[in-house]
């Protein structure tokens, strides 16, 4: 099993969508957060902005194959009341960002909110139900750290 403790030298990439950025600068906060509280240098992390979630998985892709990261972090928010192709983009953004992981060979940490309604959303970025983007930081720490120190 990976640590949460030993985070020195681990290097992350963060890929942010704009689409309903009033949640995901939430997500994206959270996260940061998350990796100073683990001692991830604000040096080890880059934050790549993305239209939407669609375009996540390409991102992600890129920044895996490129060796510079241990660990990549994607977040957005597809919420379904903003539009009719909600399942195409929230499937999308899923299997995009398993593939772009399995494809890199590189943790692709899936912090993509999938939710109803902008309540249920705020809840997740944050609010009532915690923060997402701050859980999906703390797994990607304990995957780098798996892939790092005991699978590479
Ligand atoms: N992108 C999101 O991240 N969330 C959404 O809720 C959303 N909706 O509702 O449409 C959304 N659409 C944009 C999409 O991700 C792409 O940017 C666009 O289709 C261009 O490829």
């Amino acid at each position: 099993m990976g640590s949460l403790t030993n985070t020195e030298g681990l290097r992350f990439a963060v890929v942010v969508a704009r689409f309903n950025e009033i949640v995901t600068n939430l997500l994206l906060q959270g996260a940061l957060e998350a990796f100073e509280r683990y001692s991830v240098k604000a040096e080890n992390i880059t934050v790549v902005s993305v239209p939407g979630s669609f375009e996540i998985p390409v991102a992600a892709q890129k920044l895996g194959k490129s060796g510079k990261y241990d660990a990549i972090l994607c977040i957005g928010a597809v919420i379904r009341g903003d539009t009719t192709h909600y399942d195409a983009v929230a499937n999308s953004a899923a299997s995009g960002v398993l593939n772009a992981g399995l494809s890199a060979g590189v943790p692709c940490v899936f912090g993509v909110l999938t939710c109803d309604d902008m309540d249920q959303a705020l809840n997740r970025a944050g609010g009532k139900a915690g923060n997402k983007g701050a859980e999906t930081a703390i797994t990607a720490i304990e995957m780098a750290s798996l892939f790092r120190h005991h699978l590479a």
